[in-house]
């Protein structure tokens, strides 16, 4: 289980203080980037095959989804041994020849780290599942609730759902007791609570890092530390409440965060450390970034990726229309408070959201392109790191699959039966799924237009996009117009110009309906971004902006910059002298 790295893996990087700030982050879902071996599934052997095209498109840091040992009930987010690979998608040397491969180009690494929770069929639970083990206390187990049948409708331990529908609870007849699981059943909650438990995973990550890998990426790390164990009050209808809102940022995430730090050298090693909060506050953001707090670079918060759903509704598939003011207000007051104190990640979509183009942009045959270069504009003038997802810098789209059948997403899955159950109509179910399914992002890379877009020479397990004929890297990279070539730019952009790193940040006209304009001043540096955020045409009010007065343009999707009429979806940066 825990070879010795190969020597390949021992090619490491420098990593100057605060190297993360300037740097781009590429996020591979190993299961559907790239297949070598033709069992439709995308393994480590295929992303080494493709290092040349990321090395092209000029990203500094690889973001790697889960690849460890797993029985894959979440897609590798259960995980059944840390320190291995799962043979599905290669083996530990394979892993090791990736890194060095990566670290060859200039390239850092960034694993997932999976903390929360664990597979059911991981050492450490197979054990605790016996009342008498000494690491029985290494997970969440808890009695029936007082006068209930164990196992009994109603008895389980709190009211809790589980973020993938039904009781957070699983009953296990073997004690007659329940765990806790705030994913899937096959994912039980670690017990942070537990000293032993903490130690275990800090000795994991040094055992990462001494491989050879440059930082973590936390799967719902603010979901470590726990509130209270209590009921809620449920929505009219509703027998349970979401778990997230009552677990969520519990009293010792800081406590933990600063702890894991120390014991990985996580600060010490100048390693990136970005956690995924759902959930998570600006206040909290503040405090786990905080430099003087050792905790985390960054975090991703979820706000701006819930204002397309109801406020107040039943979660992720309660759909609501999404408002540009309100998007742009969301984004600013993150900028705003991470202005002095930490720092923001920026990202427009991950393997567990739809497809950026299709979701903020319109995925139109007419205004892909330019809705896909302008949502990467406004996103790299933010002031933060920003993350791409395979394919975003292709403009690739949902799927938009129209029957259960078709999908394979744990959430999808459960969230239909569910749905249903409670007596929800068949069509409003699969239109929820069509517009926020996982699936959608996780479609295979579409990588040129052979047969399943080069992603497999078998059978992909998630169909592949039909528009892969169009929308293809190869046809990408030969089109000096592509959204790809906007991509490089923007990274460029960044490597050339500090003021897109520490440029201090404003929005302008914060209540327009289709205007996104913002400044960013570094000394006597200021770069102006105007886009049309919309597929009709629009001004900017003259007066609402700098002069322009001998402006340069960096980088525009129309070739004619100079009014302030702007084309739908059309975006400038400019240069201010
Ligand atoms: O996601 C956590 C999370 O809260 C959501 O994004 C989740 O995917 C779901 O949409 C909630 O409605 C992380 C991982 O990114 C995700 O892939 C895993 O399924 C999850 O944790 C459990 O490990
Ligand atoms: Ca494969």
């Amino acid at each position: 289980m825990t070879s010795e790295p190969t020597q390949a893996a021992v090619v490491s990087v420098d990593r100057p203080t605060d190297w993360w700030k300037s740097a781009v982050v590429y996020q591979i879902y190993p299961r559907s980037f790239a297949d070598s071996n033709g069992d439709g599934i995308g393994d480590i052997p295929g992303i080494t095959s493709r290092l040349d095209y990321l090395a092209d498109l000029g990203v500094d840091v690889v973001w790697l989804s889960p690849v460890y040992a797993s029985p894959m009930d979440d897609n590798g987010y259960d995980i059944s041994d840390y320190q291995d690979v799962d043979p599905m998608f290669g083996a530990l040397d394979d892993l090791d020849r990736l890194i060095a491969g990566l670290h060859e180009r200039g390239i850092k690494i960034v694993m997932d780290l999976v903390v929360n929770h664990t597979s059911d069929e991981h050492s450490w639970f197979i054990q605790s599942r016996d009342p008498a083990s000494p690491k029985r206390d290494w997970y969440w187990w808890r009695p029936p609730r007082p006068g209930f049948e164990p196992g009994s409708e109603g008895a389980e331990p709190t009211n809790w759902e589980s973020a993938f529908s039904g009781s957070a609870w699983q009953f296990d007849e073997r004690s007659g007791e329940y765990y806790l699981h705030l994913f899937s059943p096959k994912q039980p909650d670690l017990n942070w609570e537990n000293p032993e438990v903490r130690r275990a995973i800090y000795d994991m990550m040094n055992w990462w890092v001494d491989r050879g890998v440059d930082g973590f990426r936390m799967d719902v790390i603010n979901l470590i530390s726990k509130h209270e164990l209590g009921d809620g009050v449920p929505l009219p209808g509703r027998t349970r409440v979401s778990c997230f809102f009552f677990t969520a940022n519990g009293p010792r995430l800081d406590e933990f965060l600063a702890e894991m730090n120390a014991a990985v050298g996580l600060d010490a090693r100048n390693l990136v450390t970005v956690g995924e909060m759902p959930g998570s506050t600006i206040e909290t953001a503040r405090s786990a970034t905080d430099p003087e707090n050792h905790e985390l670079n960054m975090v991703f918060t979820f706000e701006h990726v819930s204002l397309d759903s109801r406020p107040g509704g039943s979660g992720k598939f309660d759909l609501a229309p999404l408002s540009l003011p309100a998007l742009k207000k969301n984004l600013n007051e993150w900028q705003v408070a991470l202005a002095e104190v930490g720092w923001n990640s920026l990202y427009w979509d991950n393997h567990d959201q739809p497809r950026a183009v299709s979701r903020f942009g319109d995925d139109s045959s007419e205004h892909r392109v330019n809705s896909a270069k302008t949502l990467a504009t406004v996103q790299h003038m933010h002031r933060g790191t920003p993350y791409i997802y395979q394919g975003e810098e292709l403009g690739m789209t949902n799927t938009y699959f129209s029957s259960i059948e078709q999908y394979r997403d744990i959430e999808s899955l459960r969230y239909h039966s569910d749905a249903l159950s409670l007596g929800m109509e068949v069509e409003t179910v699969l239109h929820s799924l069509s517009v926020k399914s996982r699936d959608n992002a996780r479609t295979p890379m579409q990588w040129d237009d052979s047969s399943h877009a080069g992603f497999t020479e078998g059978i992909p397990w998630l169909p592949v996009n039909p528009n892969y004929l169009t929308v293809n890297a190869a046809a990408e990279i030969e089109d000096p117009n592509s959204v790809f070539h906007h991509f490089r730019k923007l990274i460029k952009l960044r490597h050339d110009h500090p003021v897109v790193v520490y440029g201090r940040f404003e929005l302008l006209l914060p209540d327009h309906e289709q205007i996104w304009t913002v400044t960013r001043t570094l000394d006597d540096q200021v770069l102006l971004m105007i886009a049309n955020w919309s597929s009709q045409l629009a001004s900017v009010p003259p007066e609402a902006i700098p002069d322009l007065t001998g402006a340069q343009v960096l980088l525009a999707t129309h070739e004619d910059s100079a009014a302030l009429e702007l084309e739908p979806w059309e975006s400038r940066i400019y240069l201010l002298s």
